[in-house]
């Protein structure tokens, strides 16, 4: 790295990226991405649902919530073993980590007994292991980490000013007490947000100073593209301009040079054009795999000869992994 790693961003500097001209703005996020990053180069997890809906929080963009009628059939917590067939056909796939989603506001003792089992089983198959669960108490962190998990999933979603508008049934703070916890217990730490769920620059740009000013940058930056799903409040959200969503991940990537920045849901409604616009704005990250946790996501085919036409190869794990 050449340039020391900044936590001290102001408002006022990083909404100056934001207006940067376009051309201008990525010229630098690609600067910055060579100067702390393998060029051409992508990481990619697969995701899986093993509890699905039913889940008491309000997030307004969310198919999950018991609150909206998605129409989403609900799930049980998923058997172990079918847990592991599925991460070992990602595998087979080209994935080198399985990110394991559960709908809870926060996991109960039990719930942790057997996440705790499908990690091992994750680990067994030499995949990076990535959860995420909702909040956690200190000691619940500690023994998923004993467990064997390197990544620890939980976004900050928005500013701290809008977070009202889209989650009533918890504050930002728990979040920032859960990510905390998640340090605390040694694990790697994946948090971003969304982009789309009318939120202004300004918010982006707030979002994006918290995640970078934390005392540590996630190793991992996930920018979502809101996937407006019918039955939710965020439903008819007009979509934003893809050139704002692609400002988001160049302003990311500069903000945080050394974290793998992933290009996150959203990229099934999305050009193959816009995505390789996202990956030389500094995106080196993608969920891989024909579903999100509850919504589509391009095939694998589709994605690998995306990759083939742009001449990009696989990582096998996040510059920083404590894991690899
Ligand atoms: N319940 C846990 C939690 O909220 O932390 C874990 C699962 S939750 C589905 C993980 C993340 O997915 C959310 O924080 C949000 O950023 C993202 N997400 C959920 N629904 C989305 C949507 N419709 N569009 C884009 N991102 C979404
Ligand atoms: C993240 O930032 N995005 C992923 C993952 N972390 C868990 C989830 C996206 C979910 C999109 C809506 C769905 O499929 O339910
Ligand atoms: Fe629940 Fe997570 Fe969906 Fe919020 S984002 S409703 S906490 S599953």
């Amino acid at each position: 790295m050449t340039a020391a790693t900044r936590h001290d961003w102001t408002l006022e500097e990083v909404e100056a990226l934001f207006a940067l001209p376009f051309q201008d703005l990525l010229f630098e996020a690609q600067r910055v991405h060579r100067e702390n990053q393998a060029p051409n180069t992508v990481q990619m997890s697969t995701l899986l649902s093993v509890k699905t809906g039913a889940c008491p929080e309000d997030c307004a963009y969310c198919p999950q919530s018991i609150r909206y009628d998605t129409g989403l059939e609900r799930e049980t917590l998923m058997a172990v073993a079918d847990v592991a067939a599925r991460a070992k056909a990602a595998r087979e796939a080209g994935a080198t980590r399985f990110c394991m989603g559960a709908a809870w506001r926060s996991p109960k003792k039990r719930d942790i007994e057997v996440m705790s089992a499908m990690i091992r089983e994750v680990k067994s198959l030499g995949m990076e292991s990535c959860a995420t669960l909702g909040m956690l108490t200190r000691e619940q962190a500690k023994e998923l980490r004993d467990a064997g998990l390197d990544y620890y999933n939980h976004n900050i979603d928005t500013s701290p000013e809008f977070y009202g508008e889209i989650i009533t049934t918890r504050e930002f703070q728990d979040r920032l007490d859960t990510l905390e916890a998640v340090r605390e217990a040694g694990m790697n730490v994946c948090c971003g947000g969304i982009v789309g769920m009318g939120e202004t620059v300004r918010d982006r740009a707030r979002m994006l100073q918290v995640l970078a000013n934390l005392e540590q940058h996630p190793e991992s930056v996930p920018i979502n593209q809101l996937v407006a799903v019918p039955g939710t409040p965020l439903a008819g959200q007009a979509p934003i301009d893809p050139f704002d969503f692609v400002r988001t991940i160049a302003v990311a990537r500069i903000l945080m040079p050394a974290s793998a920045v992933r290009l996150s849901a959203g990229r099934e409604q999305m050009s193959d054009e816009l995505q390789a616009l996202a990956f030389f704005a500094g995106a080196n990250s993608i969920f891989y795999g024909e579903k999100l946790l509850t919504t589509g996501n391009p095939d694998v085919e589709h994605d690998r000869a995306l990759l083939t036409r742009l001449g990009m190869r696989t990582a096998a794990g996040a510059p920083g992994a404590l894991h690899a």
